[in-house]
């Protein structure tokens, strides 16, 4: 893959100076915290902490589906990632229980449906209809980050939708800011040593012309089974793993909203063999489902008819087809 870049145009001078003690603080929530207490934290900071999100003997299932993978490394020949870091993508069609366990998280689940469900009207002749449209899968990625890798430069994952960000000092009574939220379940614990994902509390918040700052990050600490939630407009990366001996295990995954394209093309990295038998559910999460008003159909049909071709002008979930 390769991008061209450009010498930085902005100079930090040029924003409202800021210190780390000034930032919002990051917290921490056991699983069972209320849905909303997170959603607030998360338009304050843009990250936070899920606790035991995931239980060991699952993390074990997992790294025992995906660690055979883990030697079809995929190179990358730009400055994102160093060579110690390889990636198992399409994560979810390598591990089942990874589909249900991390993807479909409850907790993750709730927050992305608050945050990335479009609600919206238009004008159908003289009839005014109502459309929602629910959010999708954009990646799943295992991480494994072995001693000597440095520390990634520092980005928003909002990038690959273009996203043009002004400056704000509150999150909007809106949920049209973000496109994005990530979720980064330990395998193993990440330590400050070892590279755990560095963000900038806050950052969520800032202009697109504001430049990330180093000095204002903090690394989010887990222990194996503990979960870091980030919105997708805020800056974060890897950091350099400076042990001699142990590897950052991190099972990860994005959703977005359902009407843009997907980061990680699901619909081609996902084998059709593999996915025709996952549950409904984890179906239409990874995108096999209408995006309200008519997005994504496939014979005018819902798109998980390529899967199941007996569901051929049998669905019920085209439900705005009778409008047509
Ligand atoms: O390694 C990490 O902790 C984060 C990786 C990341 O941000 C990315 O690959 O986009
Ligand atoms: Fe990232």
């Amino acid at each position: 893959m390769s991008t061209t870049t450009t010498a930085a145009a902005t100079d930090p001078s040029e924003f409202a100076p800021l210190t780390v003690d000034s930032l919002p603080k990051v917290q921490s929530f056991p699983v069972d915290a209320d849905i909303q207490e997170i959603i607030k934290a998360l338009k304050i900071t843009g990250g936070c902490v899920i606790k035991n999100a995931v239980a060991k003997p699952i993390l074990a299932q997992i790294e025992k589906d995906i660690r055979p993978h883990l030697n079809s490394e995929i190179t990358w020949d730009e400055d994102f990632f160093p060579k110690e870091t390889k990636r198992i993508e399409g994560m979810i069609a390598k591990s089942p229980l990874a589909a249900e366990e991390i993807v479909n998280h409850s907790v993750y689940q709730a927050v992305c449906n608050e945050f990335l469900t479009s609600r919206n009207w238009y004008w159908s002749g003289s009839k005014k209809v109502d459309t929602v449209s629910e959010p999708q899968l954009n990646n799943s990625i295992c991480f494994s980050i072995a001693p000597g890798a440095w520390a990634q430069p520092l980005h928003r994952d909002s990038w690959c939708h273009h996203t043009y960000e002004t400056e704000v000092t509150e999150y909007p009574d809106h949920y049209n800011r973000d496109v994005g939220i990530g979720w980064f379940v330990a395998a193993k614990p990440a330590t400050r040593l070892n590279g755990a994902t560095r963000f900038i509390p806050g950052s969520h918040l800032w202009s697109k012309d504001r430049p990330p700052q180093e000095e204002l990050t903090v690394q989010a600490e887990l222990q194996p089974g503990d979960a870091f939630m980030m919105l997708s407009s805020c800056y974060h990366a890897g950091s350099a793993n400076k042990t001699t001996d142990e590897e950052r295990l991190l099972f990860s995954c994005f959703m977005t909203k359902g009407f843009l394209r997907q980061e990680e093309n699901q619909y081609l990295a996902l084998p059709h063999d593999i996915v025709r038998k996952m549950p409904v559910h984890i179906q239409q999460l990874i995108g096999y489902k209408l995006s309200q008003p008519y997005c994504g159909w496939v014979d005018s049909d819902d798109p998980r008819v390529v899967l199941d071709p007996s569901l051929k002008n049998a669905t019920i979930h085209y439900q705005d087809k009778n409008d047509k």
